[in-house]
């Protein structure tokens, strides 16, 4: 069973303004900004602005207006730093690595010959 939502998360509190993000896009359902702990140059996050935890508790309306915000983010990073490739992940529950408990997609651009950071 996946545990409830829990309002007090980053990204909920980047939502309501409470803490500063640099914005990139955002529309009526989603949000995307840079990540504040980067993986490689230009890593950054696309989120539903609706309470969900991850993909275990999203619904599919929500999950599918996030990843189109994932898909003009991966589209929009790979043409603005040059890079040669995009990896895009998400992770679910600590077991799978989440840390931020508010469903969002990496989006990562990478280029030949050069891993992400740890
Ligand atoms: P995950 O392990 O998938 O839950 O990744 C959470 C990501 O959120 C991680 O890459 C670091 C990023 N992050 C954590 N706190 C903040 C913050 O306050 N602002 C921003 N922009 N990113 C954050």
């Amino acid at each position: 069973m996946t545990p409830p939502y829990d309002a007090n998360n980053i990204f909920a509190k980047i939502l309501r303004g409470e803490i500063p993000s640099h914005k990139l896009f955002e529309d009526e359902e989603t949000y995307a900004f840079m990540d504040v702990m980067p993986q490689g140059k230009g890593h950054c996050l696309a989120i539903i602005k609706a309470p969900f935890r991850n993909i275990l508790d999203v619904d599919e309306a929500s999950l599918s207006a996030v990843i189109k915000t994932t898909q003009k983010l991966a589209r929009a990073v790979k043409a603005a730093f040059d890079a040669d490739g995009v990896t895009v992940i998400q992770f679910n529950e600590p077991a799978a690595g989440q840390t931020v408990f508010h469903l969002h997609f990496h989006v990562i651009p990478r280029f030949d010959g050069v891993a992400l950071r740890p």
